[in-house]
């Protein structure tokens, strides 16, 4: 079977060393934009951050998508034929590179790092009160990701809890018992905007957000009036609606709101190659391949 790379931003030959090493016979071919329709015909699984557009209507012969992220949000376009299965790759080490990353925004919060680095360019030595880091913390997504950000967390002496839409609270009464909300949800239909005015009003004042799943969880407008208005004390986004996010875009002058550019952890190569290496050969034995999503919820 042949499998298309679909990489970018990311280079196809990243990938494309790492499935070689583990299964030289591997039939690969790069995308172009110059690819014909009978070369698209004979594709039957495809290895990809996100679908270029008008693509995928075009692989009439596709029978598995498998992206190389954790996210398969960009991968769920609406020309991808229904009986095409789509699954994600599942990265213990990643989720924990994640859960340092939250860790870290989380104690920069908590121990309230930004005034002594402020105090450091005005060269004033001075001692604050030392707050006591058990603040509540709520992760919004209690998958294999959520999970082990919570685990973390925990050992640092933080108080986790999780929620998900199966939760006995709604999102708002969650939201309003949490110092640190971490969001870590899949984006489907249902959680898009879900960080809007509203969850942030009823979030207690100066709580903090930390963004580790997509950008366009947030309403990015409402989150700055938040911020600006002191109701929050601010976020960690290492994701944006825009990415790369451009250089006019308004959060990055919000004093605040710290934005690192989709970096808290990735999955190596060789990982991504050894969970597609493994998933493509159930394809071909007609079994479903591991960590295949339900494509009628989106995750
Ligand atoms: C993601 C990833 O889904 O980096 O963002 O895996």
């Amino acid at each position: 079977m042949k499998t298309l790379l679909v990489t970018a931003p990311m280079p196809p030959g990243y990938f494309e060393a790492a499935i070689r090493a583990v299964d030289p016979s591997i039939d690969l071919i790069e995308h172009r934009d110059d690819l014909r329709d009978e070369e698209l015909a004979g594709i039957g699984a495809v290895l990809a951050w996100q679908f270029p557009p008008g693509l995928a209507g075009r692989l009439s012969g596709l029978r598995w998508v498998c992206a190389v992220s954790a996210g398969v949000d960009k991968l769920l376009v609406p020309d991808l034929a229904p009986a095409v299965a789509v699954s994600r790759i599942v990265d213990v080490e990643q989720a924990e590179g994640i859960a340092q990353f939250v860790a870290l925004m989380a104690l920069r919060h908590a121990r309230g790092l930004a005034v002594y680095e402020q105090q450091q360019r005005d060269r004033q030595w001075k001692r604050q009160p030392v707050a006591v880091v058990r603040s509540r913390v709520l992760i919004l997504g209690t998958g294999a990701m959520g999970g082990v950000v919570g685990e973390m967390l925990g050992k640092i002496g933080f108080r986790v809890s999780g929620w998900s839409r199966s939760s006995s609270r709604t999102l708002h009464e969650a939201l309003a018992e949490a110092d640190i909300v971490v969001c870590a949800l899949p984006l489907t239909d249902a959680t898009r905007g879900v960080l809007d005015a509203a969850a942030f009003a009823a979030m207690p004042r100066g709580a903090y957000l930390i963004n580790i799943a997509r950008g366009a969880h947030v309403v990015e407008p409402d989150l700055i009036a938040a911020v600006g208005s002191g109701h929050l004390a601010g976020a960690a986004l290492d994701v944006q609606q825009r990415e790369p996010m451009p250089a006019d875009d308004a959060l990055w002058s919000v004093p605040g709101i710290t934005i690192t550019p989709h970096i808290a952890a990735q999955s190596s190569p060789q990982t991504i190659a050894a969970q597609f290496v493994q998933g493509l050969r159930c394809v071909e034995r007609g079994q479903t391949p591991p960590n295949t999503i339900d494509r009628s919820r989106g995750y």
